[in-house]
């Protein structure tokens, strides 16, 4: 038996009931034979098998008082998954079904994403099954308060940074840095990032996941000799991600014709591109319904689907799922074949795309790009955050703007070269989707390397 494959049968054995993230460690360390299966010295190191393992998993009981006085008990998370080429680095995640397989999935692919903005950035992902919806704001400040009396203990500027995720916007940072300042007696703004411009954030970090999203395509077509002009981008979700690449993508010229909450999608045929359209996705958000359908509220003329995901069953030429995991599976997969107008799939939320549909849509001639490359200009800016705030000086849109746009054009760049280096290609393309692991993998493995087995 391989390296590879004694490794994911000992990780499937030691953590069976954890299917988020055996699933994205059986598709990364599947992408990473070329490299370790060819050279005994990863295997010397034990790299892959230090991989799986996070270096700590901090797991506890978060107490609060919601406002009819009655007493809620949460369970809080942070895994810091490997901090080889910089401190742990990666959002909060607050959704009822966070659980700790959803946790270190999400730390895995943090740990690969980091390294591929070449920013010196661990892997960490933290987060509670806490949900926010219909909560007062009182009663998320007092839910705030209480995750960070105990998450204060394992963050710090040179230890572990958190940032928001889904469930965890600006509102929510700001509370838990309130009561990570009062707890500590320090201003140590560069422990927690996606902060608000009047205390320490970066302009340009809520609009950069999305906005990198679009880069890191512009890119991809611009390679291929084409762009995203007058293409219709099929979008799901609609909180900061799905806002962002709505946004950018009408800049370049393209028409995102839907978006999704968890009761369906809503499809806009003449283009969710005016600032009133884009403008509602934050107002949607901040209502905390988390329903699509408000969006006919506003925009009566656009139709809603009750309980139905876009995939296959609206024409775009691309789609670009931003809600969560696997929202892609086999089913919405053939879905998205037989329908037939699909050429590219753009993943931006992490790991959209089960193993088996991934594999189904490769297999039948639609180009996929990985999460962990096309959404790393979150975590990109949030980094960028933490160098403003380490020289105290704040940047402007401009400066950050460039560096993102450069970060993500080089992310795909590596992606495709390390496709072609390797010669992992799909119906004669690049598979850049192994090319993301592959050229995430590189670094990490090199620095962990270098510095003994620790
Ligand atoms: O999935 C992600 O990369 C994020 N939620 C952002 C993490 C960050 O530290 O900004």
């Amino acid at each position: 038996m391989s390296y590879v494959d004694r490794v994911l049968e000992a990780t499937k054995a030691k953590n069976a009931n954890e299917p988020e993230f055996l699933q994205t460690v059986e598709e990364v360390l599947n992408s990473l034979r070329p490299i370790v299966d060819n050279d005994p010295k990863y295997e010397e190191h034990a790299i892959l098998e230090r991989l799986v393992e996070p270096e700590k998993v901090h797991m506890f009981r978060v107490p609060w008082v919601d406002d009819n006085g009655k007493v809620q008990v949460n369970r809080g998370f942070r895994v810091q998954f490997n901090s080889a080429i910089g401190p742990y680095k990666g959002g909060l995640r607050f959704q009822p079904n966070v659980n700790l397989s959803i946790i270190k999935f999400l730390g895995f692919e943090q740990t690969f994403k980091n390294s591929l903005t070449t920013l010196p950035i661990g892997g960490g992902k933290g987060g509670s099954d806490f949900d926010p919806k219909g909560k007062s704001d009182m009663e998320v400040m007092r839910f705030c308060q209480s995750f960070m009396n105990e998450l204060y203990r394992y963050i710090g500027i040179d230890v572990d940074c958190p940032a928001g995720d889904m469930g965890v916007g600006g509102r929510e940072i700001g509370y838990l840095y309130g009561q990570f300042k009062r707890l500590t007696g320090r201003y140590e703004a560069g422990a927690l990032s996606g902060k608000g411009l009047s205390y320490g954030g970066s302009i340009g970090r809520p609009e950069a996941t999305g906005y990198g999203a679009v880069y890191y395509a512009d890119e991809y077509f611009k390679s291929i000799g084409s762009s995203l002009k007058g293409k219709k981008v099929s979008v799901t979700g609609f909180g900061n991600v799905a806002w962002g690449a709505c946004k950018k993508l009408t800049e370049y010229g393209a028409i995102p014709v839907t978006i999704s909450g968890p009761d369906g999608y809503i499809l806009d045929e003449e283009g969710i591109t005016t600032p009133e359209k884009i403008a509602f996705l934050l107002e949607m958000r901040a209502s905390n319904r988390n329903e699509a359908k408000m969006y006919l509220e506003k925009f009566p003329n656009a139709k809603f689907v009750a309980g139905e995901r876009p995939f296959g069953k609206v024409k775009a030429d691309i789609y670009m799922p931003c809600a969560m995991q696997n929202e892609i599976r086999i089913e919405e997969a053939k879905l998205i074949v037989s329908e037939g107008t699909a050429k590219d799939v753009i993943e931006v939320s992490n790991m959209p795309t089960t193993n088996e549909a991934m594999a189904y849509l490769q297999q039948n001639g639609i180009v996929m790009q990985a999460s962990k490359a096309v959404n790393a200009g979150g975590v990109a800016c949030s980094s960028l955050e933490m160098t403003q705030n380490a020289e105290h000086l704040p940047w402007t849109l401009e400066e950050v703007d460039e560096k993102l746009q450069r970060i993500m054009r080089g992310i795909f760049n590596a992606c495709k070269s390390a496709a072609e280096e390797y010669n992992v290609m799909i119906n004669g393309k690049p598979n850049y989707v192994a090319g993301a692991n592959l050229a995430g993998f590189k670094k990490v493995a090199a620095a962990m390397m270098e510095q003994g087995i620790v």
